[in-house]
């Protein structure tokens, strides 16, 4: 069995990868953008396995693509690959359209020309529900983006079906609602916060004075699991008889300041909200500062930059066919994956 997966230097490849590799015997084929400085560090796991191979490939180049499809004559092809950063998608947002779309469209006439047999997964996005019309989004919700990204996720979604009911491919474009973990890229916000919070730990640790974390918006509500959950939900999606897309989710909703609260525990540190709209921050409470002889005092504050042109104000996803009719379950709570983040970045800061 030959796989390819896209976006291994990111998240959700290189789990994939971890996952594939421990859960089947196929030769994994990763590819890879030529830049001119790769960050391997999500990779460190696999990169040396004999069952490995590092492919070079680009979305924005059909070439690439085509050569690779014909040339391994794949079984699977798991599409990782993305502009993934909402917030970044206003600024670019052509890049992003070209690489989560029309990527798609180019992966998929590479399997259509070269390897009809083979099964595609594109990463679908909670995003395309964008300002939702009800709560909990099942798999049936109306398209309703916010931003480029999600318009672009939107698209993949709509090529996908084409592709799907015209060639009778194995194509599924199903919807991942937040997902983190120790992989994921420091621009997010979950990351950003344990992050902040370990270096936060560290200065009080030494006595020394800290900077805290800047954040946008702390009323948006995400749904978030684990990411490792969820590369084994979408190789079930990958393995069914026919076909079908579903929703992957954790269930529940909580807000930025509770992953924020949370996070803090989990640190030992004691925090308190004062403050409203732009003035909203989070102090060392006195108690704690004293105990502690804390050299600063606000653990976090707004910053209007983080604000988004357009927001998704709340997310929770209904994966409950996922779960009845795949045999999957998420395996980490949300309060697991908070404090896994933060003993993760703790345990493993560097200055
Ligand atoms: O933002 C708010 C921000 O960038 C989450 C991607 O994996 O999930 C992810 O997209 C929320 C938003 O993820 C900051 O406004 C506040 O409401 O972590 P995020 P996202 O936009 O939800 C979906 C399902 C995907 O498909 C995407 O690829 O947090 N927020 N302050 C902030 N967000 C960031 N990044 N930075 C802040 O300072």
């Amino acid at each position: 069995m030959k796989i390819i997966v896209t976006g291994i230097l990111g998240q959700d490849g290189a789990n994939m990868v971890e996952y594939l590799l421990q859960n089947t015997n196929a030769k994994i084929f990763g590819m890879i953008r030529r830049t001119s400085n790769p960050n391997f560090v999500n990779c460190r796991s696999f990169i040396k396995n004999e069952r490995f191979q590092l492919i070079y490939g680009d979305l924005s180049d059909s070439v690439s693509l085509d050569n690779l499809v014909r040339d391994i004559q794949p079984d699977y092809f798991i599409n990782f690959a993305a502009q993934s950063f909402v917030g970044c998608s206003w600024e670019i947002p052509l890049q992003t359209f070209d690489a989560n779309a029309t990527g798609v469209a180019r992966c998929l006439e590479a399997i259509r020309r070269f390897q009809p047999k083979c099964r595609f997964y594109s990463a679908g996005s909670s995003e395309e529900f964008g300002d939702v019309q009800y709560s909990p989004q099942d798999i049936n919700h109306p398209v309703r983006p916010r931003s480029p990204y999600g318009a672009s996720k939107a698209a993949a979604r709509h090529l996908v079906k084409v592709y799907r009911e015209s060639y009778n491919l194995y194509a599924v474009h199903s919807i991942l609602f937040n997902h983190e973990g120790t992989k994921r890229g420091e621009e997010f916000v979950t990351r950003k916060i344990s992050k902040g919070v370990a270096r936060i730990y560290h200065a009080i640790k030494n006595n020394q004075s800290f900077a805290p974390i800047e954040l946008g918006n702390l009323d948006a509500k995400r749904d978030w699991s684990d990411s490792e959950d969820f590369v084994e939900g979408v190789w079930k999606i990958m393995n069914q008889q026919k076909p079908k897309d579903y929703v992957l989710s954790s269930n529940e909703t909580h807000t930025i300041r509770e992953f924020i609260n949370k996070s803090f525990h989990y640190a030992g540190i004691q925090g308190v909200w004062h403050g409203s709209g732009q003035e909203e921050q989070m102090s060392v409470s006195t108690e704690y500062a004293i105990k502690n002889e804390v050299q600063s005092s606000v653990l976090i504050k707004i910053n209007p930059k983080f604000y988004r042109p357009a927001e998704v104000e709340l997310l929770l996803g209904d994966s409950t066919p996922a779960r009845e009719e795949l045999g999957w379950k998420p395996k980490i709570s949300f309060d697991n994956l908070v404090e896994r983040m933060v003993k993760y970045d703790i345990d493993n800061f560097k200055i």
